[in-house]
């Protein structure tokens, strides 16, 4: 009897296999017409073997339709905690002025020197007055942390960062004020203040909590109020018009007055919550298409790029009509994960799915941001994974952001403070961030030896791999807003694509692996190559030039006959 169950049990877990490998195999199908595709005929993986052919594929002829693309998908953003970049007065704190000291590292403003860093643009992490360290509870929307400088210092800090080519958008939390926000103040202690119904109250309180399970509900004196993150972060309450208006008066504050390029928008998927349901809700997608009409009739030209930590499937509803882009979590994770086990199987996954779910490059893509263990510490102090993580971020599609540090090999892990730690900028007594015996946060202790001194002369350096990275992506749009096409190949640590525009042809070859690789050659069925030339662009090695077949492609080419460990090469293909 129990036999006989097993065996049916069995007979029915290979159905549903079955029906899965269908299902499976039905979706590659859709998938592949959706995207530029591997041909039908060969999209069995071969036994990997020296002498095999090379797979063949075949550009999407689909280009990018330009309108859909902004401003902002011809920039490199790069992440600063002002308090931890640079301090200028030697108070032990980061302030403006220090920024504007080290624009020049960042971007001198010409195009023809490449000893800078390269980013076009600048994301502030919160500058409003605030009773935190990191200031992502704001007690005033209308001025800047007294700390940090002055808003006359802030205004220079825009000349300076304008003046260079580079843009600057700033933290913007709307979820939720701080506790020691005057509207807080006066809702808590009286509850007749027209300012009570500007956060939600409750009396008794729910029981339920976050959706990581902690406390929502805060019970003092006068009620009970809610808090998705904690009781020193009380929610907005985004149903009372009354806060929508002060919110609108804000952005047209910083687009209108100050001038800020656009914002880096906090937690944007926990705006209105629907009883229990905490995000991702109707109301606030709602709430944000408002949002958007409003932005953009202050300033077309303005940015916003959002916080939705979610599945792709869920992010994708904010882009376009909500927020211009949002941050790709999904994609950040798997190029942690290729760069980390050497196998691009992750981000190629990864690639795939975004470009088919979104439109053309309306997403940002990164590797860690300040919410998350440093990119360093998540691969182990592993120079040549970095070097990969970086190349894949720097290469790919979307809209890169960096985050401070990240380029020198920073460390960190949580409790947060310690991922958001000074940045390192030379041996020196506190890495050179302060001159004041006491910094708000010291330095990692490995600073002497990742440093932007000690990488900056040195062309096997993070540094040195960041900046040849951003310059390119600087010069040739293909990689900024040209089509990805992958070639295959048997090495799963060897990730191969083409990036082009009509007129742009670009074969980026990124060897994650911890050797080096011989046994490699692409086919290219057909594209739009004229003359058969090579000329590698990262580093000005030579490269052999593919032999072009009738179509403008190419059948067996090998630009390289080895591919160092832990290397990227790009190689433009005319
Ligand atoms: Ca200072
Ligand atoms: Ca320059
Ligand atoms: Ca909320
Ligand atoms: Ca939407």
């Amino acid at each position: 009897m129990l036999m006989k169950r097993q065996n049916t049990k069995r007979c029915f877990l290979l159905l549903i296999w079955f029906v899965v490998l269908l299902l499976t195999a039905s979706c590659s199908g859709i998938t592949q017409d959706a995207s530029s595709s591997v041909e039908p005929t060969s999209t069995q993986t071969p036994t990997p073997k020296p002498t095999s052919a090379p797979l063949c594929v075949t550009p999407n002829s689909g280009q990018i339709d330009s309108s859909e693309l902004g401003w902002w998908n011809d920039v490199v953003f790069y992440e600063i905690f002002v308090r931890s970049f640079y301090d200028s007065d030697g108070d032990g704190i980061g302030d403006f002025n220090g920024i504007v000291e080290k624009l020049d590292y960042l971007n001198d403003g010409d195009s023809t020197t490449t000893d800078d860093l390269g980013i076009t643009g600048i994301w502030l992490m919160p500058i409003n007055p605030s009773p935190s360290y990191h200031g992502y509870d704001v007690m005033d929307y209308f001025a800047v942390n007294e700390e940090y400088g002055t808003m006359e210092d802030f205004q220079n800090l825009l000349d300076e960062a304008h003046q260079r080519g580079i843009k600057v958008i700033i933290d913007m939390v709307l979820n939720h004020t701080s506790s020691h926000h005057p509207w807080f103040q006066e809702a808590s202690t009286n509850s007749d203040s027209p300012y009570r119904d500007y956060y939600i109250w409750e009396d008794p309180a729910p029981s339920f909590d976050s959706p990581w399970g902690t406390d929502v509900w805060y019970r003092i004196d006068t009620g009970s109020y809610y808090a998705i993150f904690w009781a020193g972060m009380p929610d907005l309450n985004y149903t009372n018009p009354k806060v929508t208006e002060e919110m609108q008066e804000v952005i047209r504050f910083w687009l209108e007055d100050v001038g800020v390029d656009g914002f880096r928008l906090d937690a944007i998927k926990h705006l209105i919550e629907e009883g229990e349901i905490q995000e991702n809700t109707l109301a606030t997608h709602k709430w944000w298409e408002g949002f958007y009409d409003y932005y953009n009739s202050i300033n077309p030209e303005a940015f916003t790029v959002g916080e939705a930590w979610s599945s792709t499937s869920e992010v994708l509803k904010y882009i376009g009509d909500e927020v211009n882009i949002a941050f790709e979590f999904n994609t950040a994770g798997a190029i942690l994960k290729s760069a980390r086990l050497g196998s691009k199987q992750y981000i190629s996954e990864a690639h795939q799915l975004i470009t088919r779910s979104y439109p053309p490059h309306q997403y940002a893509t990164f590797i860690t941001n300040h919410d998350q263990p440093r990119v360093m510490s998540e691969l182990m102090r592993n120079i040549g994974q970095a070097k990969t993580a970086a190349s894949l971020l720097l290469t790919g599609p979307g809209v890169p952001f960096l985050y401070y540090g990240e380029e020198v090999g920073q460390t960190g892990r949580k409790p947060d403070e310690n991922i958001r730690t000074p940045m390192q900028w030379s041996d020196g007594t506190n890495a050179g961030f302060t001159t004041a015996s006491l910094p708000w946060k010291s330095p990692q202790g490995d600073y002497k030896d990742w440093n932007v001194a000690t990488q900056t002369g040195d062309a096997d350096s993070l540094l040195s791999q960041y900046r040849a990275l951003i310059h390119a992506r600087n010069e040739y749009p293909a990689l900024r807003i040209g089509n990805l096409l992958e070639l295959p190949t048997s090495e799963r640590g060897l990730y191969a694509f083409l990036r082009y525009t009509t007129d742009q042809t670009l074969l980026v070859l990124i060897n994650m692996s911890d050797k080096p690789i011989r046994d490699y050659r692409f086919c290219l069925s057909e594209g739009d190559l004229e003359i058969g030339t090579a000329h590698e662009i990262l580093w000005g090695l030579e490269v052999s030039s593919p032999d072009l077949n009738n179509n403008g492609g190419f059948d067996n080419y090998q630009p390289l006959e080895e591919l160092e460990a832990y290397t990227t090469y790009i190689i433009e293909l005319k």
